[in-house]
C-alpha cells in the first residue's frame, strides 16, 4: 500500500476532510524528517489548533513507508529550528486528538512522531522501531520518556538497544500501538479511526503521562539487568549505556528533566566520531550498490542458478542462493563428492537449526529447492552458474569449458576465485562478455560482503547481474577490478605483513591481537590466521614467491610454523595453543622462542611497542594499500574500500571503515606516519601517490567519494 504523492513540492500538506484535519509527510524516498519536514508539521498542528471545523489530526506518510526517521544527511551540518523534540512536543500538546496511521517503516524520529501523537494505528507491513544505536545515537526526540513511559522499561530497553524492527502485530503486543488496521489501506484505516475517536468524544491522550514505569520495583530491575547487559556487550561503543541512563531519567525525573537529559546526552552522540563513522557506513553500503554498469544497464533474470562444486565454498553459496528462495543445481564430478556437497549443506542448516535461527521446516522447504547432477548438461536452463571449485587455473579453465559447451546463450558464467586471473579465465571461452567475479566470503551465506569482480570484456548487464543478485541475497555488492586479491584480500596481504614486521621487530603476536582488538575489531591477525587455518596463507606466499620482490623484508615465522604443522585451531594449535578443540587459546612459549630464534636470524633486537604503536603501523599499511587500490581503480572510492573491509573483514562499523578512520585521525598524520616508517623500510612503507596528492591538495578521502 503507498499513498500518492502531492503536486506539489511542499514536504508536508493538510486538508480538512470531514472534521479530520489530514497531515501527509511526502519526502521522497523514505519521508526523511528534515527542516521543511518539521516546519511542516508545526504549522499542520497550529493549523488544527486554530480551525474550529478540524475535530482530530491524522498523520499519514506519503509514498511507501509513514516516517524512517530524522534526515541524518542533515547531520554534521549547523542544526535549523525547529528541532524534531520541539515537533514532538507541540504534537504532544495539540488541542485535538492526533492519530498516527503507520505503514511501512517508521523508525526513529519516525516512530518518535508517532509516540507524540495521542493514538496510533498501524497496518499490516508496517516496520516501528528505534534504531539509532545503529547510528550511535538514541531516540533524541522524546524517543527515550515516551517509549518507556508507554510500553514499559524493559519493553522499550529492548527496543532501543536491539534497534530492531517489530512488526505490526508485535506493535499492538507491546502497546506501541493501539489498533491494527483490517487492511493494508493505511489512510482509510486512519480516517475510520479517528471518526470513531471524535464520536466517542475521545480527548488528546498524552503519552507522556502513560502509566509503563508504575511498577518502580521492575522498571529498577529492568534498567538495572540492562546495564549490566550492556557493559558487557557495547564494546566501547557511546550511546547504549546512554540509553540506560536515559530510560532510568524517565523513572525518576519530571518528563520536562527528562527530555532535557535525553537531549543532552543525544548531542553527546551526534557529536561523537562513533555516530560519523555508523552513518558513513550507512551511507556507503548503499552508494558501493551504485556502478556505472548499475546506472547504464538492465540485469538479466536470474531465477535458477548452478553451483559447480559442493565443498565449503560451494556448500556456503548454494544456502545463500536456496536462503534467497532460488533454484540451485550442484554439479560435482561424481556421485560420492555429490553426496558430500549436499551432506555440507544439510550441515549448514542443521547448525542453523541447533541455535535456533531456523526451523527444520525452513531447511526442507529450501532442500526441495536443491537439485545435484554429475554432469553438466543439467546446468542447460541455469540463467547463472558460479563455480566455486580448486583454487587452479587449469582446474577453472576446464569447467568454463564444459560451462560455455551446455549453459544457454546469455547465461551469467561466474567465478568464486579468491585470486585467480579472472580475464584469463574469461579469454579462455567463447563468450568472455558473460564472465565475471563474484566473491563470496566464508561462511557464504553468513558473510554480507560480495565482491563483484569486473574483467575487461564483461558485457555491462553482466555486471548489472552481479549486484542484483548481490540484493537478492541480502549482500553488500562493492565492485572490484582484477588484481591480486582484487580489495580485500590485498589489503589484507599487506596490513598482515605489517602485523608480521611487529612481530619480528619486538611485538608478540598476542599483544599484536590485543592492541587490535581493543581498537575495535572482533579478532586479532593472529586469531583470525588460527581460526582460517595458517596453511591459507602459506600457501598464497608460496604461490607468490616466485614474483616476490628479493629486497622486499619477509617474515618467516608463520612459515615456521606452517612447517611444523601448527595451521591453528584445526590442528589444536598454531600461535596459539588450543586445549583439546577449544576456540579460544593460549599463548605458547613455544611459538615465542620460534619468533625468538627468527629474529636472532634476521639479525633483529627486538624492542617493545606501545599498543597504540602497534595500531598505527597496522592502520597505515591498510590505509596506504586501500589508497593504492582507489588510486588503480580497482575500487571506485574510498566508501567502496570502507564497506570491503566492514562487511567482509572484522573492520569495526562505528570506525566507518579504514578510509573514513583516515579522513577522522587526519590524513596529513597517516602520511605523517608512513613517511617515518619508510626510514626503516621504504621499499614497503612506499606511500601511495594518492594520500601525497589529496595531503598536497588539503583534500580527504571523503571529497573522492562526493565526486565519483
Ligand atoms: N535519512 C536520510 N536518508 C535516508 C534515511 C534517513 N533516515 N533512511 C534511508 N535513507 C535513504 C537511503 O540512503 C537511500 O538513499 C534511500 O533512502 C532508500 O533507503 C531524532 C536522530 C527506512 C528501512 O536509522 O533503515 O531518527 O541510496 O536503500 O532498503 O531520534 O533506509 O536511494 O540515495 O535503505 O527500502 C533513524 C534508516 C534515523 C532508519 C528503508 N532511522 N533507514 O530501507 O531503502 S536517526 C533509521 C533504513 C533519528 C531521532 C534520530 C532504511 C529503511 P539512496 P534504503 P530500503
Amino acid at each position: 500500500m503507498t499513498l500518492p504523492s502531492a503536486p506539489d513540492t511542499a514536504a508536508v500538506h493538510h486538508e480538512l476532510r470531514g472534521g479530520v484535519l489530514v497531515v501527509t509527510i511526502d519526502h521522497a524516498p523514505v519521508n526523511a524528517i528534515n527542516a521543511a519536514v518539521r516546519r511542516g508539521l508545526i504549522d499542520a498542528i497550529d493549523a488544527a489548533d486554530a480551525n474550529p471545523s478540524a475535530r482530530a489530526v491524522l498523520i499519514v506518510g506519503a509514498g511507501r513507508g509513514f516516517i524512517a526517521g530524522a534526515d541524518i544527511r542533515e547531520f554534521g551540518k549547523p542544526a535549523i529550528p525547529p528541532s524534531l523534540p520541539d515537533v514532538c512536543n507541540r504534537i504532544e500538546a495539540c488541542g485535538k486528538p492526533v492519530i498516527a496511521a503507520i505503514h511501512g517503516a517508521a523508525l526513529g524520529g519516525g516512530l518518535e512522531v508517532a509516540l507524540a501523537s495521542h493514538y496510533r494505528i498501524a497496518v499490516e507491513g508496517a516496520k516501528l522501531g528505534l534504531p539509532e544505536v545503529q547510528l550511535g545515537l538514541l531516540p533524541g526526540a522524546g524517543g527515550t520518556q515516551r517509549s518507556a513511559r508507554l510500553i514499559g522499561a524493559q519493553a522499550a530497553l529492548s527496543l532501543m538497544l536491539s534497534g530492531r524492527h517489530v512488526g505490526a502485530r508485535e506493535a499492538l503486543r507491546l502497546g506501541l500501538v493501539d489498533r491494527v488496521g483490517q487492511s493494508d489501506d493505511v489512510f482509510n484505516e486512519g480516517l475510520a479511526y479517528a471518526h470513531e475517536l471524535i464520536a466517542t468524544q475521545a480527548a488528546p491522550r498524552r503519552t507522556k503521562n502513560a502509566r509503563g514505569l508504575a511498577d518502580e520495583a521492575a522498571s529498577v530491575a529492568a534498567i538495572a539487568a540492562a546495564r549490566a547487559e550492556t557493559q558487557k556487550k557495547s564494546r566501547g561503543l557511546l550511546s547504549p549505556l546512554k540509553i540506560v541512563d536515559c530510560v532510568e531519567a524517565a523513572l525518576n525525573l519530571p518528563f520536562d528533566e527528562g527530555l532535557r537529559f535525553e537531549r543532552e546526552r543525544f548531542l553527546e552522540c551526534r557529536e561523537s566520531p562513533q555516530r560519523a563513522g555508523l552513518v558513513h557506513a550507512f551511507f556507503a553500503e548503499r552508494e558501493t550498490q551504485k556502478s556505472p554498469e548499475t546506472r547504464d544497464a538492465k540485469a538479466r533474470e536470474i531465477r535458477a542458478v548452478g553451483v559447480v562444486g559442493g565443498g565449503t565454498m560451494g556448500a556456503g553459496i548454494a544456502v545463500a542462493l536456496l536462503d534467497a528462495g532460488l533454484a540451485v543445481t550442484m554439479i560435482e564430478r561424481d556421485d560420492a563428492s555429490l553426496e558430500r556437497g549436499r551432506a555440507h549443506v544439510e550441515k549448514v542448516y542443521d547448525a542453523l537449526i541447533a541455535k535456533e535461527r531456523i526451523t527444520p521446516e525452513t531447511k526442507t522447504r529450501a532442500l526441495q529447492r536443491l537439485n545435484g547432477a554429475t554432469h553438466y548438461d543439467a546446468l542447460a536452463d541455469a540463467d547463472l552458474v558460479i563455480e566455486a571449485v580448486f583454487e587452479d587455473m587449469a582446474v577453472k579453465q576446464a569447467v568454463f569449458a564444459e560451462l560455455d559447451r551446455v549453459c544457454k546463450p546469455g547465461a551469467v558464467l561466474a567465478t568464486n576465485t579468491s585470486y585467480l586471473d579472472i580475464d584469463e579465465i574469461a579469454a579462455s571461452i567463447s563468450r568472455p562478455q558473460d564472465v565475471l567475479g563474484l566473491h563470496f566470503f566464508s561462511p557464504a551465506n553468513i558473510m554480507k560482503l560480495l565482491e563483484v569482480v569486473v574483467p575487461k570484456r564483461v558485457a555491462a548487464d553482466v555486471v548489472a547481474t552481479g549486484f542484483e543478485l548481490a540484493k537478492k541475497l541480502r549482500k553488500v555488492a562493492v565492485r572490484a577490478g582484477v588484481c591480486d586479491g582484487f580489495i580485500g584480500n590485498r589489503m589484507l596481504a599487506v596490513y598482515r605483513a605489517a602485523a608480521d614486521h611487529l612481530m619480528e621487530d619486538g611485538a608478540s603476536p598476542y599483544q599484536i591481537d590485543a592492541a587490535v582488538r581493543d581498537f575495535g575489531f572482533p579478532m586479532g591477525p593472529y586469531q583470525v590466521i588460527d581460526l582460517a587455518g595458517g596453511d591459507i596463507g602459506w600457501a598464497a606466499r608460496k604461490r607468490r614467491a616466485a614474483t616476490r620482490d628479493p629486497n622486499a623484508r619477509y617474515v618467516r615465522i608463520g612459515d615456521e610454523l606452517c612447517e611444523r604443522g601448527w595451521f591453528g585451531q584445526k590442528s589444536g594449535r598454531g600461535y596459539y595453543r588450543y586445549e583439546s578443540g577449544a576456540r579460544s587459546g593460549k599463548p605458547d612459549a613455544e611459538v615465542e622462542a620460534i619468533i625468538d630464534a627468527e629474529r636472532a636470524c634476521a639479525g633483529v633486537t627486538p624492542r617493545t611497542f606501545r599498543d597504540d604503536e602497534i595500531v598505527r603501523r597496522y592502520m597505515a599499511a591498510m590505509i596506504n594499500e586501500g589508497a593504492n587500490i582507489v588510486h588503480e581503480g580497482i575500487a571506485q572510492r574510498p566508501l567502496d574500500v570502507d564497506a570491503t573491509l566492514v562487511h567482509g573483514f572484522g573492520f569495526p562499523r562505528h570506525r566507518g571503515g579504514p578510509m573514513h578512520y583516515a579522513d577522522s585521525i587526519g590524513l596529513a598524520n597517516v602520511l605523517d606516519d608512513i613517511r617515518a616508517f619508510a626510514k626503516e623500510d621504504p621499499l614497503f612503507w612506499r606511500a601511495s601517490p594518492l594520500i601525497v596528492d589529496l595531503v598536497a591538495r588539503g583534500e580527504n578521502f571523503a571529497s573522492l567519494n562526493r565526486s565519483s
